[in-house]
């Protein structure tokens, strides 16, 4: 059965930000919007560029190490709860799920995403190939379903949060949503959380930046979602899609950079928003970290880093954190 979570209205909270984000100075827009049907779409192939190493880094992690994942997740083989926050089309979640199921770990599958669609696919897909595997989807933003993520009679948590998507956040909200993390975890919960490192410089701008223009598509997407949703009259080809990566901080930016001067209307919010020539809309941020910086995090939000697991290059860590 779905459990649905009661949320203020999503269409509400999108028309408030993007006027909010239209009028500010300087403009910006939330990635989170990135995510409709197409959005989705775009975001799977992303994921199977050559230069989002980002995606095949996890895959070949959880893959090498499933079987030392597994013990420490089902540890004495006691029953845990595996949810997982921004579960998306559960590629990589798989590799787990299949072997934990295999080795007869005794735990329940809870994939937690904003998108529906995202889940009605996942939850027909592992039907098909894990049948015996139980699962309860969650629909909701990830503030949204920790709230709401009930202590099952004292069953053991364990967390996964895949694919830097902390990276989305600012430090600052990383630290906040790390503590509300926290403050479900009793005991021996687990959080386990993947991290995009630090590299070449090179290596990142090339992941956001491919030359088929996916990622620029998936960064005008938001513009598309306005046009469609709320009556705007964008004209996608009058932006660019612009990424900026600054090495010391770790901060990639994406950015959508008006073309020329020119004005536009969004209909449904009875606003016009004008564009000097070369003015940007921040679209979103992509961290990059360091161990030093996840140990930082995880002791800000009154957690520790227990264990972590690297790929070949060093390019991606899956960190363990624990209360
Ligand atoms: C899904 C937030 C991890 O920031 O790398 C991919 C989204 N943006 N290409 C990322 C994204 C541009 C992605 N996350």
């Amino acid at each position: 059965m779905q459990e649905t979570i009661v949320h203020t209205n999503i269409q509400a909270q999108f028309e408030r930000d993007v006027r909010q984000g239209l009028t500010d100075f300087p403009k910006h827009l939330s990635s989170k919007y990135f995510y409709d049907k197409k959005g989705d779409s775009l975001f799977k192939k992303i994921m199977h560029m050559p230069e989002y190493y980002l995606t095949d880094c996890e895959f070949d992690i959880l893959s090498r190490y499933k079987s030392e994942i597994g013990a420490l997740f089902a540890s004495d083989k006691q029953a845990f709860k595996l949810i997982e926050l921004g579960a998306g089309d559960g590629k990589k979640t798989k590799i787990l799920l299949k072997h934990f199921t295999e080795q007869g770990l005794p735990f329940k599958y809870q994939p937690i995403d904003i998108s529906q669609n995202i889940l009605n696919e996942l939850e027909k897909s592992l039907a098909k190939e894990l049948p015996k595997l139980k699962v309860v989807p969650k629909q909701g933003t990830y503030f949204e379903a920790l709230k709401e993520i009930s202590d099952e009679n004292g069953t053991r948590k364990v967390i996964l949060f895949l694919g830097s998507n902390i990276g989305n956040l600012l430090h600052d909200q990383a630290i906040e949503f790390l503590k509300s993390v926290n403050e479900l975890m009793k005991g021996d919960d687990l959080f386990f959380l993947g991290c995009d490192l630090k590299k070449n410089p090179q290596t990142i701008l090339d992941a956001y930046n491919d030359p088929a223009g996916i990622t620029e598509a998936f960064n005008k997407n938001i513009l598309a979602r306005i046009n469609a949703e709320l009556g705007g009259n964008f004209d996608l080809d009058n932006f660019l899609h612009w990424e900026v990566y600054d090495p010391e901080s770790g901060t990639a930016k994406s950015f959508l950079v008006s073309k020329k001067a020119q004005t536009v209307t969004i209909a449904k919010l009875d606003l016009e928003v004008s564009f000097s020539p070369w003015e940007t809309i921040h679209t979103e941020i992509s961290q990059k970290y360091d161990d030093a910086t996840v140990k930082w995090l995880a002791e800000q939000s009154g957690m520790e880093v227990c264990e972590e697991f690297t790929d070949k290059n060093s390019f991606y860590k899956n960190y363990v954190l624990r209360t």
